[in-house]
């Protein structure tokens, strides 16, 4: 990298939740911004997902160089049994870091290292030996990277890492309840939540943190990052969000129907239903969801996954949906196992509500397109993110719904019922819309998120 053009090596980690907004920020910076931009592919990816996406970004974007790491076979799955795949792999990244991350560096003369905050404690370090400027993109909400810097205090001062959690107050923020903190860190031996506290601590030790959220959204998590009140010496924070969608149309003829579908149904008459990228839903859930969606009256675009890693689901449709089900709704719904391009889903003027489990990128996606959200969080960061969603008015959150480890299956009446409410909410749609607009202000010449990108390459510069 040189002055004019700085090298900006790119280190997400693994899931689509983290490789979308690496992807989209990876163009942001080579197309929008002129840089030199690498993005580090650790093979074999976990899902099939990723490697599409990764063959798509590649192909539309050839500017953006590949870095390809080659993951050591290393089996961190025996120690953590049961666990998500997605953190045993960041666990397995974690460990090939400090070996593998420095020649990748310094072979590819980086102005600067942006790592994923799965990878934060131990891609630093290595950045800092060669003095290559690091900084961490937190692919989750500015509400929950507040919490994430936060939470080593709080743990210091409740008796430290094996003492019970309770509601966070995180300063100048809010308060987090602990019924919304994510399950995982009720439990100090969980490899995930060894990994947050690491990475929490690690921030401060960072050149500087780039986050996927803008102010209307989240105007006190915003506000107290930039102005540094939630932990001493928190380095600079970029917020830069909404990241634009690249419209990769991955596997287009894969995707079955849907597009066209879409085209011929009225506008705001459809129900968008995705839980994301990494967990499946209860069966029972699954058949409760598909009796509500048959009641209902309702047309729908439904995405199941039956697996939690896609290259594992090979269950049948109509084993999880029941005998008969997708014959019934023809017509009026459609379902779907495959991958869907959700950004164009949502941009479609048939859509007029999306029941999200509100991870980051689906309510960033929302947003931006203004569509309202039924949210329905079930775990991680994801019921931090609904608080986001009700309180900037563009969704509602049914906060009684279980999420992960409770037993409790929704019914479908009560589904019915609070869809039909959210359908026919006037002030949330106006609310979506207006949403809508700041968000597309914040990305415009002179937004206050493209300034930030802005400021951030110059950094970059040196
Ligand atoms: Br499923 C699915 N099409 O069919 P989130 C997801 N997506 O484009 P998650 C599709 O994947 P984490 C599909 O638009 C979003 O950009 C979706 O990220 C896209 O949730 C991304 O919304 C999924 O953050 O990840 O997958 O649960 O837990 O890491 O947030």
């Amino acid at each position: 990298g040189t002055a004019a053009t700085p090298h900006i090596v790119l280190f997400p980690s693994a899931g689509m939740g983290h490789l979308v907004p690496f992807t989209r920020l990876a163009v942001a910076l080579s197309a929008g911004h002129c840089c030199d931009v690498s993005l580090v592919t650790a093979l074999p990816t976990v899902s099939s997902a990723e490697s599409c996406h990764i063959a798509a970004l590649f192909a539309a974007f050839p500017a953006v160089r590949r870095l390809d790491l080659r993951l050591a076979p290393l089996d961190a799955s025996s120690e953590f049994p049961g666990a998500d795949p997605f953190y045993v792999r960041y666990e397995a990244l974690r460990r090939s870091t400090p070996l593998l991350l420095g020649p990748l560096l310094a072979g590819a003369s980086a102005s600067a290292l942006v790592a994923d905050i799965a990878l934060a404690s131990v891609a630093i370090p290595v950045a800092r030996e060669l003095r290559v400027p690091c900084y961490v993109f937190f692919t989750a909400s500015a509400t929950m990277l507040s919490f994430k810097a936060y939470f080593p205090t709080y743990l210091d001062a409740n008796g430290g890492a094996g003492h019970s959690v309770g509601d966070v107050d995180v300063p100048g923020v809010c308060r987090v309840p602990r019924s919304s903190i994510p399950q995982a860190l009720h439990d100090p031996d969980d490899i995930f939540t060894r990994q947050f506290v690491a990475n929490g601590r690690a921030l401060v030790a960072a050149d500087g943190l780039l986050v996927n959220a803008f102010e209307a959204m989240e105007p006190e998590a915003v506000a107290a990052l930039l102005g540094g009140s939630v932990v001493a010496s928190l380095p600079p924070v970029f917020a830069v969000g909404p990241l634009m969608p690249l419209n990769l149309r991955e596997a287009a003829e894969e995707q079955g129907n849907y597009r066209a579908w879409l085209d011929a149904q009225p506008p705001r008459s459809v129900v968008y239903v995705s839980f994301g990228s990494r967990k499946a839903l209860a069966r029972d859930q699954i058949r409760e969801l598909a009796a509500w969606l048959e009641a209902c009256g309702h047309r729908f675009l439904w995405v199941v996954k039956g697996a939690v890693v896609d290259r594992d689901d090979a269950c049948e449709l109509s084993d999880l949906l029941g005998e008969g089900f997708q014959r019934r709704v023809e017509g009026r719904g459609l379902v779907t196992k495959s991958w869907v391009e959700q950004d164009e889903v949502l941009r479609h003027p048939a859509v007029g509500l999306f029941v999200s489990h509100c991870g980051w990128n689906s309510v960033t996606e929302a947003a931006a397109n203004g569509v309202p959200v039924l949210a329905w969080p079930r775990f991680a960061d994801q019921r931090v993110n609904a608080r986001v969603v009700a309180r900037a008015g563009f969704g509602v959150w049914v906060e009684r719904w279980s999420w992960e480890g409770e037993e409790a299956v929704v019914g479908a009446e009560e589904i019915a019922e609070q869809v039909v409410a959210a359908m026919g909410d006037q002030a949330v749609a106006e609310k979506a819309a207006s949403v809508r607009d700041e968000a597309a202000r914040a990305v415009a010449d002179g937004g206050t998120s493209q300034q930030s990108l802005a400021e951030f390459v110059r950094r970059c510069r040196g």
